[in-house]
C-alpha cells in the first residue's frame, strides 16, 4: 500500500505503533518494523542508557525502519536526542510538550505528536516531516479534540502529511482517518494486546475485558489529563479530585502507576493507560496478524464497498448505501 507516508518512511503500510513509555520496548518495536509497519520505542522517563540499549537490540531484530519516541518531559530528553543522532535512528516521534529544538537534527525524520493546529502549524514551520494528529480518545496523556474533529482540522492547517491516532484500531478506524484526509495510523491500545507485547498478562486481559465506557480521565484539574482504564486508582483519583486534593496528593496515586500496571500486573493500583477503543480489543493478535486484519480488513470491505455502492451517477446508489449499511451484519 502505497501513501505519502509509506513513501517518506519506507515502510509497507500506513501504520505506525505508539511509542508508549513502558510498553513498547525492542520486542514490540520489532514485530512491527518486521510485519511492515513503523515499530517505535517509547522512551517515556527512562534514562538515554536505555535507549541506547534498546536501539542496539532493535537493530537485531529487524533490517526494516523503526523509530523512537521521545517523551518531552524526560529530563533526559536532550541526551536520547543525541543518543538517537549517534545510532542513526531513522524517525523520531514526540510527545506531551514542544519539540521544536530537535527537529532537523543529522537528517532524523521528526514526526510530532500534536492535540491542535497551532501546535501542527508551529512544528510545520520548524521543519517537521509530518505530525501525528492525536485525538482524546486516546491512551496516556491526551489533548482535548477528538480525532474526528482534529484531523480534518489539523489536514487543513498544513501541508505536510498528517498521522490520525486515537480511538483507532481496526480497519473501520483505517478507513474512517483515510476518509479524513489521514495518510497513515497510529495505534497504541491494539498493540499492548498483541502476543509480542511484553506488558503483565493482566493489562492485556483488562484491555481485552474493557468495555466501552471503562476509561477515565485523571489529572484533569491538574493540567496533566491521562486516559486510563478505570480501577481502584482513578477512582480514588477522581474523587480526591472532585473534594479539591493538591497536587502532591494526586501525584502519590499515580506515582510508579505504569510501572505498577506493566511490570507487577498490578490492575488495582497501577496506571493502566489505554484507548477509549479498549472495548473493540478482543483476542491478543500477533502484531502481524493485526497489520494485515486492519489492511485486509480496510481493503476488503470498505475499497469494494465504495467501488460497488459509491456510483453517484446511478440514481439508486444512495438507496444502496443505506442498504448496505444497515444489512452488513459482520461490521457488527
Ligand atoms: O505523549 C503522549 N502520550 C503519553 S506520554 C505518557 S508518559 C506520562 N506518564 C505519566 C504522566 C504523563 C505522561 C503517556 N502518554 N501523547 C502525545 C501527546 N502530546 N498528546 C498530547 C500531547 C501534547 C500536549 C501538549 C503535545 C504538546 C503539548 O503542548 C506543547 C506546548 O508546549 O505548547
Amino acid at each position: 500500500m502505497k501513501t505519502e507516508i509509506t513513501e517518506l518512511l519506507n515502510i509497507e503500510y500506513p501504520i505506525i505503533q505508539g511509542g508508549m513509555a513502558w510498553v513498547a520496548d525492542y520486542h514490540l518495536a520489532a514485530a512491527v518494523s518486521n510485519a511492515g509497519g513503523l515499530g517505535l520505542i517509547g522512551s517515556g522517563g527512562a534514562p538515554a542508557s536505555w535507549v541506547k540499549d534498546q536501539i542496539r537490540e532493535v537493530k537485531k531484530l529487524t533490517d526494516k525502519p523503526f523509530g523512537v519516541n521521545i517523551m518531552l518531559m524526560n529530563p533526559e530528553a536532550d541526551e536520547i536526542a543525541k543518543v538517537i543522532v549517534e545510532e542513526k535512528v531513522p524517525v523520531v516521534t514526540t510527545g506531551a510538550g514542544n519539540p521544536a529544538k530537535y527537529i532537523k537534527e543529522a537528517g532524523v525524520k521528526v514526526i510530532p505528536v500534536v492535540a491542535s493546529c497551532a501546535l501542527a502549524k508551529m512544528m510545520e514551520r520548524c521543519g517537521a516531516d509530518a505530525v501525528v494528529a492525536e485525538g482524546t480518545e486516546a491512551g496516556g496523556h491526551i489533548g482535548e479534540i477528538t480525532t474526528m474533529s482534529l484531523v480534518p482540522q489539523v489536514v487543513d492547517a498544513v501541508n505536510i502529511p498528517v498521522i490520525a491516532a486515537g480511538g483507532i484500531a481496526d480497519g473501520r478506524g483505517f478507513a474512517a482517518a483515510l476518509m479524513l484526509g489521514a495518510k497513515a495510523v497510529q495505534m497504541g491500545t491494539h498493540f499492548v494486546a498483541t502476543k509480542e507485547c511484553n506488558v503483565h498478562e493482566n493489562y492485556k486481559e483488562k484491555i481485552i475485558k474493557a468495555k466501552d465506557i471503562d476509561s477515565k480521565v485523571t489529572g484533569r484539574s491538574t493540567g496533566h489529563p491521562v486516559r486510563v482504564l478505570r480501577n481502584q486508582m482513578s477512582n480514588e483519583y477522581i474523587k480526591k479530585e472532585q473534594e479539591g486534593a493538591t497536587l502532591e496528593e494526586l501525584e502519590l496515586l499515580t506515582l510508579g502507576g505504569l510501572r505498577k500496571a506493566v511490570v507487577e500486573g498490578n490492575v488495582k493500583e497501577g496506571s493502566l493507560m489505554a484507548g477509549q477503543i479498549a472495548g473493540l480489543v478482543k483476542k491478543q493478535y500477533t502484531c502481524k496478524e493485526l497489520i494485515e486484519k486492519v489492511v485486509t480488513d480496510y481493503r476488503d470491505k470498505y475499497t469494494v464497498f465504495c467501488d460497488k455502492y459509491c456510483a453517484w451517477e446511478d440514481g439508486t446508489a444512495a438507496k444502496k448505501v443505506v442498504e448496505a449499511v444497515f444489512s452488513d451484519k459482520s461490521n457488527k
